[in-house]
């Protein structure tokens, strides 16, 4: 453990003696996997404390969730994956901020013994930022969640299990093709619980559910030359492999597929991707950890998959359709009915996605200097556009030294999902600035990661948002040429959602 992380987990210690204190608990949570994961741990937490709770998920945080929250004063206010980019709004609330995202830079900040920390003494805050810890690689708001939570009580050890599947959902994993810094702490702690194991892998997604051919076809993340986005190319290619990949009238799972079948399919790639001169690294990172949990507090279910990427993407499911209590309650460990709506949500979203995608590249993608956009307006659910702008940032299809910026309708709003690359990343992007800067010029609120990042917008706001977007991203790429020294970007990874 280096100092950052010792200073960064004291601060914990602090905020663990604030929760212990509290005699009753609104709990407030972003819908996506890492922020209904940081919820339930939260949750379970006040439950195993005694405390009273309650818990709120929020899509983001406009001026009406502001309200509701402030109108929560009377209790300790808990909030998760969301709260650190707008920190001025909750001054004098007593309160919790874990956090991941990036700190409101107006807000004032003091240093102290090399710590430092908010002025605002009601609010507690912990988020990586304030402790040179980077805040998508490293950490996650659900393994932050989690160092309170074992800070509060060495017993919520456990709790490690469902922080993974939280920091999985965010990606955080991409880049170096495992978990590091603090989340490999929390790695740590789950190994020694015996509530996850890991194996290295293909970092194929839908090992334990998809079938095989379909597991290939609908790869972006490697991308397969000649057989991803090509339907019938995965059946041949297996064939000629001469692999058998049916069982009882069905397909196969890449985890039922037989080891030395799996090394022919991942040699094929290889010699496929290195014939097409894709970087060596590129080529070395299909491979990676994958992580199996084992939750000591879930029930049993055969249909439950292990692996974390596919668990993050059924709580994934549950927050895009509005059904938090089904997200809430598979954190918690419960399965059966739980688990039979979760399963259904997240047939309908792959459903949704694949249509959308079809009707963007139909339609083409609006171009300028650095960026590409598509509007799917009211014809897509509006909690699809960041997974959408995702795949195509990663397609071939589209320009890859440009951002992706997706709309959508939404609540009278306009949504708006932005996508970098680390390329771009490594040569000075960074979205969370520039889309909140875009956001706010037309009134407006953004904000997220280097990477990726999102905003909601007035409708017919969109062209002046593109405008200043636009200028943004191109002063920030001639900054950083202009710049003696220029960052390197070594990986070949970038997160998608
Ligand atoms: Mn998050």
């Amino acid at each position: 453990m280096d100092n950052k992380q010792k200073l960064f987990i004291d601060e914990s210690r602090r905020i663990a003696k604030v929760i212990r204190d509290a005699s009753e608990i609104a709990i407030f949570t972003h819908i996506d996997a890492d922020g209904i994961t940081s919820g339930s741990i939260a949750y379970q937490v006040a439950l195993r404390l005694g405390i009273r709770a309650e818990i709120n998920f929020l899509k983001k945080l406009d001026d009406a969730a502001v309200e509701t929250i402030r109108s929560r004063k009377d209790c300790l206010i808990w909030m998760n994956d969301l709260g650190s980019g707008y920190i001025s709004r909750f001054s004098g609330l007593k309160m919790v901020i874990a956090d991941h995202h990036e700190p409101e830079i107006e807000n004032p900040i003091l240093t102290e013994n090399g710590r430092t920390r908010l002025a605002e003494s009601s609010i507690c805050h912990l988020n990586a930022h304030l402790f040179g810890i980077e805040g998508s690689t490293e950490i996650s708001s659900s393994t932050t969640s989690y160092f309170i939570a074992r800070s509060v009580d060495n017993r919520n050890k456990d709790l490690s299990a469902i922080a993974l599947v939280g920091a999985i959902g965010d990606l955080q994993d991409s880049r170096f093709g495992k978990l590091t810094g603090m989340n490999r702490l929390v790695l740590e702690d789950a190994l020694s619980e015996g509530c996850v194991s890991v194996i290295r892998d293909t970092k194929f997604y839908g090992k334990e559910t998809r079938p095989l051919s379909k597991l290939l076809e609908y790869s972006v993340d490697p991308q397969i030359p000649g057989v991803s986005s090509d339907p019938g190319a995965a059946s041949r290619l297996l064939e000629s492999l001469g692999i058998d990949y049916r069982v009882q009238g069905r397909e196969k799972t890449w985890r039922e597929t037989d080891i030395d079948d799996r090394r022919k399919i991942v040699s094929f790639i290889v010699q496929k991707m290195i014939s097409e001169g894709i970087p060596a690294e590129q080529i070395n990172s299909i491979v990676g950890e994958t992580y199996l949990i084992r939750d000591p507090r879930a029930e049993e279910d055969d249909r439950m998959p292990s692996d974390a990427k596919e668990f993050a993407t059924l709580i994934n499911a549950c927050g895009r359709y509005e059904k938090y209590d089904t997200g809430l309650n598979l954190c918690l460990g419960r399965r059966g009915e739980v688990l039979d709506s979760a399963l259904s949500l997240l047939d309908e979203h792959r459903r949704n996605v694949a249509n959308t995608i079809r009707m963007v590249k139909l339609e083409g993608l609006g171009q300028m200097s650095t960026l590409q956009y598509f509007h799917t307006t009211d014809r897509a659910p509006d909690s699809i556009v960041g997974t959408i702008a995702g795949i195509l940032m990663k397609s071939k299809d589209v320009n890859e030294a440009k951002v992706v910026v997706g709309f959508a309708y939404s609540e009278g709003k306009v949504k708006v999902s932005c996508r970098g690359n680390t390329e771009l990343v490594g040569i000075g992007l960074n979205l969370a600035e520039a889309v909140r800067i875009a956001a706010e010029s037309v009134g407006g609120i953004g904000g997220g990661h280097s990477i990726a990042a999102g905003a909601t917008i007035d409708v017919g706001q969109e062209q002046n948002f593109l405008n200043s977007l636009d200028r943004q991203i191109a002063q920030q790429l001639r900054a950083e040429s202009a710049a003696p020294i220029s960052a390197n970007s070594s990986s070949p990874q970038e997160p998608k959602q």
